[in-house]
């Protein structure tokens, strides 16, 4: 089942017909419960019938009050290129280290306020050189840790800025509108498959400047792994989106121009299309 914001309420997809929630529950109680894929499969809760024309033009990122925080160096590829991008400032070793380390990486990555929704404009930074976007598996875990959902995310990055100094993270991915998040919740009965592929497209005008895919057995981690970690010593009193880290990673010539279009596909989830915009005075 898929799970839509819409400003008008929540929407769940069943077999391909859309419901409205009877009762329109606020995003944040909806979707903070353990029995998630359960409470939606009841036909009580399903209300009047939407079309599917409506859900897809008006939703909306499908995140109420959570944080967001992100997973790095999950993949080989993204080791790869974080130790070229940051060798002439020394940093190289951290990357190849944590890779290997049994604890990940986790970051903040931003607050509900700086994520956009489907068709929406995201940013990159005017003083960084070198932007990419990070196509991520984000897993949506409930206050007790437990992951009832997934969902398409965008991590955008300054590869100039992380690369000058790893201590720079913070500046090269926490900017206004700096993460991409939609078009959906998918709330499956069982855990998504190995086998489940991420396809990234960029598109300049009438070109596609960029393709890649990778599928999640690529991933070194286990998405219960990296919750695990994220809430050692946290609590998320509404839940907590979690991005689990990229790997598909443009060669180094590329960098994201204004304008340019990235959709991101997850098997099961679905496409998430956004544009690349700059902050204006
Ligand atoms: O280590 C920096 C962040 C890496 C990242 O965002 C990723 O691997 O997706
Ligand atoms: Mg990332």
């Amino acid at each position: 089942m898929r799970l839509y914001h819409l400003p008008s309420g929540s929407v769940v997809e069943k077999e391909n017909e859309f419901f409205k929630l009877v009762g329109d529950p606020a995003w944040d109680e909806l979707v903070n419960r353990d029995d998630l894929h359960a409470f939606l499969k009841n036909e009580d809760i399903h209300g009047a019938r939407v079309d599917a024309e409506e859900v897809f033009s008006e939703c909306l990122a499908p995140i109420g009050t959570q944080e967001v925080w992100a997973s790095g160096v999950t993949y080989f590829s993204s080791r790869l290129a974080r130790m070229e991008e940051s060798k002439d400032a020394g940093g190289g070793d951290f990357y190849s280290r944590v890779y290997g380390a049994e604890r990940p990486e986790l970051f903040f990555k931003t607050t509900p306020g700086r994520v956009v929704g489907p068709g929406k404009s995201f940013r990159i930074r005017r003083d960084s050189t070198w932007d990419v976007p990070e196509p991520e598996l984000t897993l949506f875990a409930t206050t007790s840790g437990k992951i009832v959902g997934y969902s398409v995310g965008n991590d955008v990055s300054s590869r100039s800025i992380e690369g000058e100094n790893p201590l720079y993270l913070p500046q090269a991915k926490t900017f206004d509108d700096c993460a991409c998040l939609g078009p959906c919740l998918y709330i499956p009965e069982h855990p998504l498959e190995a086998s489940t592929e991420i396809r990234m497209s960029v598109e300049r005008g009438q070109n596609e400047v960029f393709s890649g895919s990778t599928t999640l057995s690529e991933m070194k981690r286990e998405p219960e792994e990296l919750i695990g970690y994220l809430y050692r010593e946290l609590s998320f009193p509404v839940g907590v989106f979690l991005m689990t880290g990229t790997g598909i990673v443009p060669s180094p010539d590329f960098t994201l121009q204004v304008d340019d279009w990235v959709k991101i596909t997850i098997d099961g989830i679905g496409e998430l299309a956004n544009q690349v915009a700059i902050k204006c005075d």
